[in-house]
């Protein structure tokens, strides 16, 4: 099987392409008259409708229900569990090459509908047009890269040969993985995760963020689409803590594959590491968590571009990003005209419904989100100066300004929190090293960016600021598939580079098969 190499998939241009911008306007019209439709589990071949049920609802519109889905218990995943492994027998001996051929087909169904996946994403979760495009796009690189990267492993491994053997090493799937996304990349991560596992040979329970299930049920559809055979992927949503814990502790799981916060990520790596009567393996915990990711504002730079980098990372998707930028620390020399700068260029974000393509800032995913956000606000105001925003913005949703608050000290709680909004902490250093010790000084490791030119301080920089992700002279989101393999350190996760060649060694292990030849 032969593939051109690996390209990440263009995104969409709705400014300066006017098909572009069509198309998405007939999706965002179409998939309206979708919303509010009933979903099924749908454990092996059976679509199971469940008494007790539960909404997603539109944040930008929070009263309408987007879709409304059957709920897993205990029992539910204990059953698809039990599916997922009968359908292991068969799925984990299919060539490798039937496994890629499906992640192939299921990127070309996300490609020839990106628009209608996006415009789910602008009802469900709140993403603005490019958002929406930019994590569909996302999820078909993730296929195929992933696709490409199974065969490489697929392919014979170097080994030191033996004298009078013949040798070789495979890597195998290694059974029932439960995969957890989060809601904020609802189809990328999802996809990615899923996708990962089941082309290595797992099988899978794939249990959707309640905030995002109707995005993650279209995934799922298209992997059927594309010729998947039942059992291999479940579709189980329900709650995290009832379900999502009932998985994790299963003794016939093999892995977990999660993205989220890092207070779940803590406790389903602690669930895992019970034993369980009657469980033969260590469970492996994939676990990619938060951020308090930090862009350095040397004197030795462009302020404009930095200023732009800052409040693109900083507000992009309303600040829920992982990798969103929540802390500029700023060399004393240019604060001031740096807060001056942002200052306007924050307060010139458009803020509204998503379905309007003039909307940069949609609202944020729920009402507990907003009121957490709302309280990070208020300790912000205490504890350093508002310099915009810090109010509601107005309309039927979860809509917020974007907020600056400055002079927040080091230690403080806006500077060592997750807020997961659009809330960012500005930071005084008197020096480029007394702001790289600042950026290293939470217990988080995700994404950073060094705004300078010097080079000497990028080098300086390369060595010290200890994140997963560090970027120069950029934003600190956008991470492409195959050219930035995404994970952090520390608290932000087990640095499973995602979208990146070492990311299914993951979710398989490795087998010796060795035979003495004949004399
Ligand atoms: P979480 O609240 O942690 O939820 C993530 C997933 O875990 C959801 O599907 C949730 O289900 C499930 N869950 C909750 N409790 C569980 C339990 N006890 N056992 C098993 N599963 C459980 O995060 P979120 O609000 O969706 O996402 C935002 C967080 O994700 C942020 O902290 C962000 O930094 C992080 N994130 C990290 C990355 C990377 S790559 N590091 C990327 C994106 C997001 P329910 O929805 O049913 O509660």
């Amino acid at each position: 099987m032969q593939f051109s190499s690996f390209k990440n998939e263009l995104l969409s241009d709705f400014k300066g392409n006017p098909e572009h911008f069509r198309r998405m306007k007939q999706a965002l019209q179409e998939v309206g008259t979708e919303l509010g439709q009933k979903y099924p589990l749908v454990i092996g071949a059976e679509r199971i409708e469940t008494e007790e049920t539960f909404h997603s609802y539109n944040p930008s519109e929070k009263d309408q229900v987007v879709g409304t889905f059957s709920k897993g218990d205990p029992g539910a995943g204990a059953l698809a569990i039990q599916k997922a492994e009968g359908a292991f027998e068969s799925w984990s001996l299919t060539p490798a090459e039937t496994r890629v051929k499906l992640l192939v087909s299921t990127a070309k169904i996300l490609r020839d509908r990106k628009y209608h996946y996006a415009a789910w994403m602008v009802y469900e979760v709140g993403k603005s047009w490019a958002e929406a495009d930019a994590d569909v796009a996302e999820a078909i690189d993730f296929c195929e890269f992933y696709a490409r990267e199974m065969l490489r492993l697929a392919g014979r491994q170097p080994i030191t040969p033996v004298p009078g053997e013949r040798n070789r090493l495979e890597y195998i799937p290694l059974g029932v993985g439960i995969v957890i996304p989060p809601w904020n990349f609802p189809l990328a991560i999802l996809a990615g995760m899923t996708a990962a596992s089941i082309v290595a040979g797992n099988t899978v329970v794939l249990k959707p963020s309640s905030d995002s299930p109707t995005i993650g049920y279209k995934f799922f559809e298209a992997l059927e689409e594309a010729g998947m055979p039942a059992g291999v992927v479940n579709f189980l949503p329900g709650s995290g803590s009832t379900v999502g814990d009932a998985l994790v502790a299963h003794p016939r799981t093999r892995f977990i594959a999660f993205t989220g916060s890092k207070e779940v990520g803590l406790h389903i790596n602690e669930v895992a590491a019970k034993h369980q009567p009657g469980q033969i393996w260590i469970k492996r915990v994939v676990a990619e968590m938060g951020g308090k990711d930090s862009i350095i504002v040397d004197s030795e730079t462009d302020l404009e571009s930095a200023v732009d980098g800052v409040a693109a990372s900083a507000f992009g998707y309303q600040g829920q990003k992982c990798s969103a930028c929540s802390r500029a620390i700023v060399v004393e020399a240019v604060y001031e005209p740096f807060l001056e700068k942002l200052k306007e260029r924050v307060e010139e974000i458009k803020v509204g419904d998503p379905v309007d393509p003039k909307t940069y800032m949609g609202p944020v995913v729920n009402s507990r989100a907003k009121e957490s956000i709302q309280e990070y606000i208020k300790i912000g105001k205490q504890e350093g100066r508002l310099v915009t925003g810090g109010k509601e913005a107005s309309g039927p949703g979860h809509f917020l300004a974007p907020t600056v608050i400055a002079d927040v000290p080091p230690q403080a709680r806006l500077s060592q929190e997750e807020v997961f909004g659009p809330v960012l902490a500005v930071l005084k250093a008197a020096d480029f090293d007394e702001a790289l010790r600042i950026a290293n000084n939470t217990e988080y490791g995700l994404t950073g960016a060094v705004y300078t030119k010097n080079r000497a301080k990028i080098e300086k920089a390369a060595q010290r600021f200890h994140v997963g992700n560090l970027y120069f002279n950029r934003k600190c989101t956008g991470a492409m598939v195959g050219g930035h393999p995404f994970g952090g350190f520390n608290m932000s996760g087990t640095d499973s580079k995602a979208g990146g060649r070492d990311y299914l060694l993951l979710l398989t292990q490795a087998k010796l098969i060795s035979e003495k030849q004949s004399t």
